[in-house]
């Protein structure tokens, strides 16, 4: 692992990227990289095989041997993890190292069943937190800033996660983890945080929270925001960094893959950079499995290449992107990710069209008057579903008159049909009455489910 350097890099005004953590890493040819990628994958090949009596199993059934595994090409045709193996094998069976080399687990809390348990050795940890440090460093944080950290802390890995690679960089952490929304104002400002950690719904909820206060973009310290562990349009991106007055990066991980630190956006938010020399990344088709040309949309599957405790191979996020192999402005060599549009299980089927939440968001962003605050309830009459989005518009403008309020309704329903070919009912409710996130946000309001 590189140690620290000892001063951060100049920034080159000519690169809108920023800083980097670890720029001989971050830049390293491609070349170079397919080297690292193809070593380090045939080390977490022969561990899982050997170490993890589940995948010696799996490999033994495909007729995967030993000597297969020195073709790394050949990834292609391994088998692919999926959560369920994960839960099958609850609590520990995942681990390719005794429990006494794990010092950290981690949980992603499941609705049902058994949780998703995801364990660190010190190596793993100290691996997570420089893959921090590069995410923060690429938003132009560094020694001396001070990072408010509103990702929830505990058995999610966002809030310790970001902790750890923030102060590996040098920065202050405030560990204020999630909610207390008026505390957080305030000591955003008497402590002037220059960096923001949360999730896209809980940034506009904040800025919210500074404007009732009188406080606009201009009287809050933050610079830079890191926002991830849910989809947000570009549309909420210009909300967040208007409301707040910063630029609004966003960041993705998942527990599976060891939490946040898989990729991240620098400044010139044109995709998220993947960590490739710690992650294999490939897109396949969710259907067929096979894989899928660059630049198309399919399911993201990473095989880990540097987790001692828990390596992972061919794991199928669900999460629904497209990468990018052009270079980006930045320097840095890396695919990089496009925003998720969702979960190939959270697509909803509206009357035979397949849409996202985060295309409605799209929708609704794009117009004016519409808070960012919205929730889709889906529910089927007879044989039909049935979708009500629930509006908000600020204060100033809500309609008096019920005339008004239904002509409002009906104009932003009839834009969601021009756009997305579904129909469905908008409801406009009063001002603050869509519960607000304090985390993950709950976008979709699944009545079916609940039948
Ligand atoms: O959400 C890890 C994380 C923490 C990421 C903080 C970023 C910041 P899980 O709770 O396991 O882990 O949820 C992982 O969240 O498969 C995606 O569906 C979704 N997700 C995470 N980041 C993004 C993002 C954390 N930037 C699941 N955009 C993933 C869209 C995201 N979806």
């Amino acid at each position: 692992m590189s140690a620290a350097p000892a001063v951060r890099p100049p920034r080159d005004p000519d690169e809108a990227g920023g800083w980097y953590w670890d720029p001989r890493a971050e830049r390293m040819s491609v070349d170079e990289l397919r080297d690292v990628q193809m070593r380090r994958l045939q080390a977490t090949l022969r561990q899982a095989m050997e170490q993890v009596p589940f995948y010696g199993r799996r490999f033994r059934d495909a007729g995967v041997t030993a000597a297969d595994l020195d073709c790394p090409g050949a990834v292609a045709d391994l088998p692919f993890t999926v959560k369920t193996d994960l839960r099958d094998n609850y609590p520990f069976g995942m681990f390719a190292v005794a429990r006494e080399e794990v010092v950290r687990v981690h949980a992603s809390s499941g609705t049902t069943g058994n949780p998703t348990v995801v364990g660190y050795t010190r190596d793993d940890v100290h691996t997570w937190s420089e893959l921090i440090a590069r995410t923060l460093a690429a938003g132009g944080l560094g020694p001396g800033d001070l990072l408010q950290n509103a990702y929830g802390y505990g058995l999610f890995t966002g809030g310790l996660g970001l902790h750890y690679g923030a102060e590996l960089l040098g920065c202050t952490v405030l560990p204020i983890s999630g909610g207390q929304t008026e505390r957080q104002v305030k000591l955003m400002r008497d402590f002037t945080a220059t960096g923001l950690a949360c999730t896209p719904s809980y940034a506009l909820y904040l800025a919210e929270a500074a404007r009732d206060r009188g406080l606009g973009p201009d009287d809050l310290p933050v610079r830079v925001g890191y926002h991830g562990a849910e989809p947000w349009s570009n549309e909420m991106r210009v909300q967040i960094e208007a409301g707040l007055g910063i630029d609004a990066l966003d960041i993705y991980g998942l527990s599976e893959m060891g939490g946040p630190g898989v990729a991240y956006e620098c400044l010139c938010k044109c995709g998220m950079h993947v960590n490739e020399d710690h992650y294999l990344v490939e897109i396949v088709d969710p259907e067929t499995l096979a894989p899928l040309p660059e630049g198309t949309v399919g399911e993201l599957v990473f095989t880990t290449l540097s987790r001692r405790a828990q390596p992972l191979i061919r794991y199928r996020t669900r999460d629904l992107c497209s990468l990018i192999y052009e270079p980006c402005a930045c320097g840095r060599t890396s695919a990089r990710m496009t925003k998720p549009v969702g979960r190939s299980d959270d697509m909803l089927i509206i009357r035979g069209v397949n849409v996202f939440p985060s295309q409605i968001e799209e929708v609704l962003m794009s117009l004016p008057d519409i808070e960012p605050h919205y929730q889709i309830v889906v529910d089927r009459k007879g044989h039909l579903d049935v979708v009500e989005v629930w509006i908000e518009v600020a204060e100033e403008i809500f309609p008096e008159t019920m005339g008004g309020l239904e002509r409002f309704e009906r104009g932003v329903a009839k834009r969601i049909y021009e756009v997305l070919g579904i129909q469905v009912k908008v409801s406009l409710k009063e001002p603050r009455t869509i519960k607000r996130s304090e985390g993950k946000a709950v976008r979709v309001i699944d009545k079916r489910k609940l039948n």
